[in-house]
């Protein structure tokens, strides 16, 4: 079976002023549905890797035959980079996680502010496109870092919490080149209890 594409478990207008209705159609409905297709078209040349979740063919990619490795990074990359960034948004969000994470921002960075801080300063400054990320390294400790393009912190051996896009088209329509205005705005969407939901999964 082909991956699927989810559809957007809100309206396109639900993360209203701060991410507007028609970046949210694009991003979802073009974008995210390019990299599907892209994926399960370079797949129908590999199809016994439909039989694994798109996310477990990310952790090894050593793993994927040469010549659909560079399009599951890419495309699968992006396929399960989006599915993970709609649902860590929503309307009426933002503020602070409570709970073990919020404890674990303050063991790893201080506190939330200087977590916020090191996290803004990593998306806004990422040189061209890719994803700025809340993770947990291998050792069980959370990390703030950024990958290029779509690869996927599960490349890495990370298990990711909390990405955002820094892509253009995730803000061009309404920011233009205030790449720094988008993820200002974007800590307003944040759902924490979907990102504590993941932290407690991911370290297990
Ligand atoms: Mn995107």
């Amino acid at each position: 079976m082909p991956y699927q594409l989810p559809p957007l478990p809100y309206a396109y207008d639900a993360l209203e002023p701060h991410i507007d209705a028609r970046t949210m159609e694009i991003h979802h409905d073009k974008h995210h549905q390019a990299y599907l297709n892209n994926l399960n078209k370079a797949l129908e040349g590999a199809p016994n890797l439909f039989n694994k979740a798109a996310e477990d063919l990310l952790k090894d990619l050593n793993a994927i035959p040469e010549a659909v490795r560079t399009a599951v990074r890419n495309q699968g990359g992006g396929y399960v980079n989006h599915i993970s960034f709609w649902e860590s948004m929503g309307p009426n969000a933002g503020g602070e996680p409570k709970g073990p994470l919020a404890d674990a921002i303050v063991k790893a960075f201080g506190g939330f502010a200087p977590f916020k801080d090191k996290l803004t300063q990593v998306s806004v400054g990422h040189f061209g496109s890719g994803w700025g990320w809340l993770s947990l390294d291998s050792s069980g400790k959370l990390v703030v870092h950024s990958t290029p393009n779509q690869d996927s912190p599960l490349s890495n051996g990370f298990k990711p919490l909390l990405g955002c896009d820094v892509w253009e088209h995730a803000y061009y329509l309404k920011y233009q080149n205030l790449r720094a205005n988008y993820v200002a705005a974007w800590w307003n969407v944040v759902k924490w209890d979907v990102v504590a939901a993941r932290y407690t999964a991911a370290l297990k």
